[in-house]
């Protein structure tokens, strides 16, 4: 974190450190003042709240997937199975396919990168699934169009996410547990590092 960046922390959050609020920091200098894009252009756009994802795919002529459909697509033709390949664990072994933009290492003070990303990877990064989409789990969350229903009574709206993210892990031994089928929800005005989205979009009848 760039030390302006260090110096514009707001907040922390009780129990969860290593989550910082920083003054200023948005999509384009996602860690906030004296970050920016640069060398990062192919990543996906983080710091996006549901509201803002929802209004660029609109503007688009898009709109964000369902989780039903996005997880369909995530699945890429395969059903009842844990990864975007089938049942094996992640391998990022050179040359797999079955590699996943994770945490390893203890979160949040030792991150070994082996799959050889600390943080994003570029959208395109590792192997795609079966339906030739990249990242759908790991890398970044991902918006959805449905709302999250598994509420206390005192919370406010949130809207589903999918996916998992690049400090999530694969064993479920800190923060979320990657699969197909990780969810989470969120309100519609939040946004974080490891927040994304992609747009979904009908088909035309004459394209099937
Ligand atoms: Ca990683
Ligand atoms: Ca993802």
């Amino acid at each position: 974190m760039p030390q302006k960046a260090r110096n514009s922390v707001m907040q922390k959050l009780p129990g969860a450190e290593h989550w910082l609020a920083v003054s200023n920091s948005w999509w384009r200098q996602p860690e906030g003042p004296g970050s920016s894009l640069e060398a990062r252009m192919d990543h996906p756009v983080i710091h996006i709240s549901w509201n803002d994802a929802d209004a660029y795919c609109n503007w688009k002529g898009k709109r964000l997937p369902t989780e039903a459909e996005w997880e369909f697509a995530a699945r890429g033709g395969l059903k009842g199975k844990l990864f975007p390949w089938g049942n094996e664990e992640p391998d990022l072994s050179e040359g797999s396919i079955r590699k996943v933009n994770f945490w390893q290492g203890k979160f949040p003070t030792e991150n070994t990168n082996l799959d050889g990303y600390i943080t994003t990877a570029p959208v395109d990064a590792f192997a795609p699934n079966a339906y030739g989409l990249y990242n759908v789990i790991g890398n970044v969350w991902e918006w959805t169009a449905d709302k999250y229903f598994n509420l206390k009574p005192d919370q406010h709206e949130q809207r589903i996410l999918k996916g998992g993210s690049w400090i999530d892990s694969i064993d479920g031994s800190f923060n979320h547990r990657i699969r197909v089928y990780t969810r989470m929800g969120n309100t519609p005005d939040s946004g974080a590092t490891n927040v994304g989205f992609r747009c979904a979009q009908d088909v035309q009848r004459d394209e099937l």
